[in-house]
């Protein structure tokens, strides 16, 4: 296999055309929209729609290119048996996982806020993963079907970065995936948290993964 070398911080990352997944964490409208989760939390929303141009573009060259994507979802059983106190009982939210809000239940399998937003929305054949946790790999079964792809190297987007984006690439580079994250399409409600994940990934030659701008991946690869 060949691979392409992508200018990136702290040094080139090595892409694998066709062995590399797209993973976009949690583009759904719980996080995204007004009324969801992350409004619930009393974050300011808005500040990740700078996310969604970046990661479309993307999506549309990993679409022409016929590589794998991945779609996660942070949601749970309508049960919540996969929600523990420790994670529903924290903080002092407007509303919990589970209560009704103006989209339905908030992260729960199924409801309006848990659906990916419509600019970002899978298409057949793209991995869509509901996840309980952070971490995309936790109760997942996602490896085994990476694995099944042949997929190596995973290219990060999505929000929000230090926790669920952050947490899912440091369960992949743990599972032995090379991964990048894309500066650009991914964000926080805290920006300086953003600054804080991608200086922590890229630290100590790479320790956890590369970081780039979506022009200089983009850039990087041959045309479809
Ligand atoms: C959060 C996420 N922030 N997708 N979830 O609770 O990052």
């Amino acid at each position: 296999m060949s691979l392409l070398n992508v200018p990136a911080t702290p040094f080139h990352y090595p892409f694998a055309p066709g062995k590399t997944a797209l993973v976009i964490i949690d583009m759904q409208r719980d996080f995204v929209e007004p009324g969801g989760f992350g409004a619930s939390l009393g974050n300011d929303v808005t500040l990740l729609h700078t996310t969604i141009a970046p990661i479309a573009s993307l999506l549309a060259a990993w679409r022409a290119r016929g590589w794998p994507i991945v779609h996660t979802r942070e949601a749970h059983k309508a049960d919540l048996s996969d929600c523990p106190p420790a994670k529903r009982l924290r903080g002092a939210p407007s509303l919990r996982i589970g209560d009704a809000g103006p989209m339905g239940r908030l992260l729960i399998r199924g409801e309006a806020g848990t659906s990916i937003i419509p600019a970002l929305a899978p298409q057949v054949g793209e991995l869509v993963i509901d996840k309980p946790g952070k971490g995309m790999f936790w109760s997942t079964g996602l490896h085994d079907m990476l694995k099944a792809q042949g997929v190596t190297h995973l290219v990060f987007t999505g929000v929000t970065t230090e926790v669920c984006v952050q947490t899912s690439m440091r369960e992949a580079n743990d599972r032995g995936y090379d991964c990048l994250i894309v500066e650009d399409a991914t964000e926080s409600y805290f920006p300086e948290f953003k600054a804080a994940a991608l200086a922590m990934i890229a630290a100590q030659g790479a320790i956890v993964g590369w970081h780039t701008p979506s022009a200089t991946l983009l850039g990087a690869l041959a045309p479809a």
